[in-house]
């Protein structure tokens, strides 16, 4: 990191001690924006102000449980960047979110949001709410109470949040139905909604979909494909899912899959009727990923202790893809993947490789996508979906989903551009960086920078 950047990231440990999520985010852009700063000193000023939010909002949660006990958790919007757009992004309902955690997730959405070439600007939210093993009845008291508060909040012109881990259309209907009532009027406040009540087709597909479009395209820099490709996937929910899907389409072999709990691995390759069972295990009966290795006779591995997925990158594979939460992949891990002849790795997560698993495969010249510009595709439809609730449209499935390969084609070709233009051809990670920032730079200096 350069000396100018160095003094910044170091007010940003000062002021946040106790941030580690946030400082990794930070120092990972901080690293690719000194040759930006060599050449435009006059953003510094917007480098000193993109790391600190517009807006925290933090409030209480109470909801009564089936037993009519009260809890009380901690939710979260944090309103991070609004220079080129209404605030957006998900909402985590996880038992582990705190203000680290929705910041680094925050700052990365500035980023991504940008690179779309959409108008939206970043933001991310969350509680400490854990939905597992909850009633439907719980989960919704406790998103209807988390609305009462959120809902003075957001606007359809202000900040439009949508899912993330542990939010899906469930969660997104139970808090657009508080919303509505509370503000009394029908707008795109929030995305990811039902198609009866003005979603977009494709988007629970977009995520998924989008980081195997940016990985395809990284492939074909060097003339490879996914035919035939063996391939990991960690997690089991949104967007393993449908990151596995389009594997499938493009003829890939994916042959693993995980959650909390531990791993599965079906060296037969994960098919569409297995697909099948795992969206119905998922998403309809809530249940565990071992079910799975149950139900197929394949390899199962425990993880312990939470949230140690070790062991799923150690699997012979062509391409990776960790779908399911930050860190998830260390620097040992990352060397599994490189003994075992692994060509590309594309980030359908948030930040799910370490700095040292990152480093470890730069140094081996593996493709990697790093999440803010390879899982782009899902707060890309979000905005698709947003401009179809702005028109009072709904475009078709072949449509939204033809726009989304466009969006993705154009990432990949901004931040390959943007990486060889600052003298480091095939860094992702600096590409996306840059090409983020200087469209935010450019709107937060014209705005005065307030
Ligand atoms: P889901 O809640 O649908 O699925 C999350 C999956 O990851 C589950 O299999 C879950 O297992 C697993 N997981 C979550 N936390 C941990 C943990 N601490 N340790 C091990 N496994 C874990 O979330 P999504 O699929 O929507 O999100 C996955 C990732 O993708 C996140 O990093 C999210 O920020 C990112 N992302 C999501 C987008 C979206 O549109 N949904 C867009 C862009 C990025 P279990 O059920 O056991 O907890
Ligand atoms: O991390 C992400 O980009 C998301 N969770 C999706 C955000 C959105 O607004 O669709």
């Amino acid at each position: 990191m350069n000396e100018s950047m160095r003094v910044i990231y170091q007010t940003v440990l000062n002021r946040d001690p106790n941030q580690p999520e946030f400082h990794q985010a930070v120092e990972e852009v901080l690293e690719s924006l000194g040759p930006v700063i060599e050449s435009r000193p006059e953003y510094m000023p917007v480098v000193k102000s993109i790391v600190e939010p517009e807006r925290i909002i933090q409030f209480r949660v109470p909801w009564y449980d089936d037993e009519g006990t009260l809890n009380v958790n901690r939710g979260f919007r944090i309103q991070m960047n609004g220079a080129i757009g209404p605030f957006k992004g998900g909402l985590r309902f996880h038992p582990s979110v705190n203000q680290s955690i929705l910041k680094f997730l925050a700052f990365e959405q500035v980023f991504k949001n940008s690179l779309t070439g959409l108008p939206m600007g970043g933001g991310k939210g969350g509680s400490d709410f854990d939905p597992k093993g909850k009633s439907d009845a719980e989960v919704r008291r406790f998103c209807q109470s988390f609305m009462m508060e959120l809902w003075r909040h957001i606007g359809a012109d202000l900040d439009v949040p949508a899912g993330d881990i542990g939010v899906g259309g469930r969660e997104i209907g139970y808090m657009f139905g508080m919303y509505r009532k509370l503000a009394n009027e029908f707008t795109g406040v929030l995305t990811g909604k039902g198609m009866s009540y003005g979603g977009s087709l494709i988007r629970p597909e977009a995520t998924g979909y989008g980081t195997v479009y940016f990985a395809r395209e990284m492939l074909a820099t060097k003339g490879k494909s996914l035919e035939g490709a063996k391939v990991a996937i960690s997690g089991s929910g949104n967007v393993a899912q449908f990151a596995l899907e389009k594997v499938l389409d493009l003829g890939g072999k994916p042959v693993t899959l995980s959650d909390s709990s531990g791993f599965i691995y079906d060296s037969s390759g994960i098919d569409r009727e297995k697909l099948a069972f795992v969206m119905d295990l998922k998403n309809e009966r809530r249940g565990r990923i071992k079910e799975y290795a149950d139900t197929y006779g394949c390899e199962y591995t425990a993880s312990s202790p939470e949230p140690n997925l070790n062991g799923l990158w150690g699997v012979d594979v062509d391409i990776a893809l960790p779908c399911a939460t930050q860190n998830e992949m260390n620097g040992e891990e990352a060397k599994m993947l490189v003994e075992n002849g692994c060509i590309a790795v594309a980030e359908g997560a948030n930040m799910p490789c370490t700095p040292e698993a990152i480093e470890c495969f730069h140094e081996n010249g593996l493709l990697f996508a790093p999440g803010k510009a390879s899982n782009a595709g899902g707060v890309a439809t979000s905005g698709l979906e947003m401009s179809q609730n702005s028109l009072r449209l709904n475009w078709s499935r072949e449509e939204v989903d033809q726009r989304l390969e466009e969006i993705m084609v154009n990432i990949h070709k901004n931040t390959a551009d943007t990486a060889k233009e600052f003298g480091m051809e095939g860094n992702y990670v600096a590409g996306a960086n840059i090409a983020g920032f200087l469209k935010v730079a450019e709107a937060m200096e014209a705005q005065g920078l307030l």
